[in-house]
Parts: C-alpha cells; structure tokens; sequence
C-alpha cells in the first residue's frame, strides 16, 4: 500500500509506569502504520519527568516548545513521583504547559464498558455504558492564583481563584455540542454545581443555553456534579456526551473508566481543535508508583490513546480511521480473548498484552 503522508510524532514516556506502556502504544501504532501505510516519524524526548527535574531543577528545557516545534502530536506517558517532587510541581512543570501552552482547550476521554471485562455495576452490559467526556482543559479551577497569608500562624488564610472566560467555555462547549449533534442519541450534559458555586457555575450554565441555541437537535440536561456522579454508576446508560469544568471533568474521567473495570483502559486526547498546535495524547492514568517496575501495568489506554491520534491526525478520514478501527477491533479481541493484564483478572505482562494487540492487526 502507498504511503499518504508522513506524520511527526513526539513520544514523551514521562514517569512510572508511562515507561512501560509507552512501547507498547509505540509498538502497535507502528503496526498499524505499516499495515495502512501511514508514514511515521517518532522522536523519542527524555524530559519531563522527575528524574528530569532531580538533575536540572525544571521538569523540562527552557527550549522545551522550539523542540517540538516541527511535530505533528505528541504521545505521552505519565507524569509524577511524589516521593521525589511535589506533584503539583511535576504536573504544572510539564502536562499542564502542554495543555495551556498548545491551546489544548478539550480533553476528550472515552469511556466504554467491553465484552470480558466484569463490570463492577450489577446487570450492566457492554453497550449500557458508552459516553464521551469532554473536558475543560485550560482554565476553571486548575489555577495558580490565589495565595496564603499569615502563613504558619493561626490566622492563616488561603486563596485559591478559579477562572472561566467566555472564549473558554463557549469554544468547549460548541465543542461538545458538535460532538453530541453527531451521535446517534445526540444527548448531552452539561455537568454544574451553580446552587453551591454562586457565580461561576450560574455563568457557566448561562453559556451552555447561549450555546445550546444553535443546536436545537441536542437534547441537552444540566446536572449537579455530586448527582451526576452518583448516576455515572447508578444510571450509566443515560450519558452519551458530558461536559464539564476542568476540575470536574477530571473527576468524572477517572470515575467512569472505574464504573467499566479499570481505569487502565482509559485514554484521553488533549486536543487544539483548531490545529495550530500540536495535540497531545495520554492515558487517563498516572505513573502509578505502587506497581511500576513491575511490567504489569495495563497497556490499552496508551494503545487507544495512540488510535485517538491516528484518528485525530488524518480527521477521521482514509488510512487513519481504518487504522484507528483496527486498533479498537484489536483491543476488543484481546480484552475479550486474552492475554490480559492483572487489572483484568489475567496474568499477562504489560508487553504480552502490548504484543498481542499489536499481533492482531493484519
Ligand atoms: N497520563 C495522565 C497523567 O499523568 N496524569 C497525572 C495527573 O495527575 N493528571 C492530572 C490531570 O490530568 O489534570
């Protein structure tokens, strides 16, 4: 098959187990650019990590951006040693600049219950559970601005400010409202907490009806994030699209994966829509102390996260979605079929599971 275009990607393994699922997602995107011709460069960058910051005092070079300058996307692991580095260091040093300094407004991140995974909700079937989360990626409540007085006294006080402009809501927003107009159910909900949060969620629901307007197909209900939460796993089949803030988003994508097995089959697309930047993909996981080193970690959010971008990369079109549906179809039949990791009730290695992905796209 001729080659179409050939595609720069940076891979960033990042911390703990961002390591071992690295190759893997790098192994069957390989395989899948070979076998759909799609050209691929990948530039291996050994920064942004806490070793990184252990020997230089940053979590990446001050070129970091210039050396990215000519990539198409980047693929990225995970990020944090706690026993090393404060996380809130490691991540504003590295995956937050990423994501604010690309532009990368929407954080995408699918949620699926698969066939041969016990779901951990009673009754619940692969179909039952099947939304997108479109997260708020820059702004809301992951901010550095506030600050403490009177440390270290009884009067301490603390400030934390939270920050929501119109340019960035409205765009996610429309960014989701697209994505739920494109869908069978078109349904989307908008997660809120605007009878606690007095001003900012209010605002936030106010844009998410100015929005709305321009999509009358969309079947749109707000939900208070402590109730919605307990729908994730009480009523899972009532989503199909869900937007939230930052902060919220991030809560809703690490309780949703858990609602479908485990979280290690979690991607995530941090996305700049408008393509002026690069992207960059990840598992919706972190570096995972507790197990790495071990070469149990779960490989397929690095893998599915690795499709997203193919997907991404070519817009849904050609050699890349089919690239993208072989990797889901190979995923499926590994996840069903075996070998499967710990996570999984197998007893797979991180690189076995990698392997027979990978093996399965023909
Ligand atoms: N691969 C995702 C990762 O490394 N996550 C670490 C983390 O703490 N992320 C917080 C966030 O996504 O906002």
């Amino acid at each position: 098959m001729s080659t179409q275009r050939r595609f720069r990607i940076a891979a960033i393994p990042g911390d703990g187990i961002g390591k071992e699922v690295m190759p893997e997602g790098l192994r069957v995107l390989q395989a899948a650019a070979q076998r759909f011709g799609i050209g691929l460069d990948v530039v291996h960058m050994d920064w942004a990590h806490c070793d990184y910051y252990l020997q230089h005092g940053k979590m990446m070079p001050d070129d970091w951006k210039a050396r990215l300058a000519d990539v198409d996307a980047i693929l990225f692991g995970a990020v944090g040693w706690p026993a090393a580095v404060p996380d809130h260091v490691s991540l504003w040093g590295s995956l937050l600049k990423f994501r604010r300094e690309f532009d990368q407004y929407v954080n995408l991140r699918p949620v699926r219950l698969f066939e041969g995974v016990p779901c951990p909700l009673a009754g619940r079937r692969p179909g039952d559970i099947d939304y997108l989360v479109v997260r708020e990626n820059t702004e809301g409540e992951y901010t550095a601005l506030g600050g403490i007085m009177f440390e270290g006294t009884e009067r301490e006080i603390v400030i934390q400010e939270s920050v929501y402009s119109r340019v960035g809501a409205d765009r996610v927003l429309r960014y989701a409202y697209e994505l739920a107009n494109q869908r069978e159910r078109k349904r989307l909900t908008v997660a809120t907490k605007s009878n606690g949060i007095a001003i900012s969620m209010p605002w936030w629901d106010k844009r998410a009806d100015a929005i709305g307007e321009g999509y009358p197909e969309v079947a749109v209900d707000k939900q208070h994030i402590d109730i919605l939460s307990a729908r994730f796993v009480l009523q899972p089949d009532r989503f199909d699209v869900v937007v939230a803030s930052n902060l919220f988003g991030d809560i809703l994508s690490d309780l949703g994966p858990a609602t479908t097995g485990t979280i290690g089959l979690a991607p995530s697309a941090n996305l700049n829509p408008d393509r002026r930047f690069p992207s960059l993909f990840e598992p919706v996981h972190g570096s995972a102390p507790d197990i790495y080193g071990q070469n149990i970690a779960n490989p397929v959010a690095m893998i599915w996260s690795a499709a997203l971008m193919l997907d991404f990369l070519t817009e849904g079109q050609g050699a890349g979605r089919q690239a993208h549906d072989a990797i889901l179809a190979a995923i499926e039949a590994v996840i069903a079929e075996g070998p499967r990791t710990r996570d999984l009730g197998g007893t797979a290695s991180t690189s076995e599971m990698g392997k027979a992905i990978a093996d399965r796209i023909v």
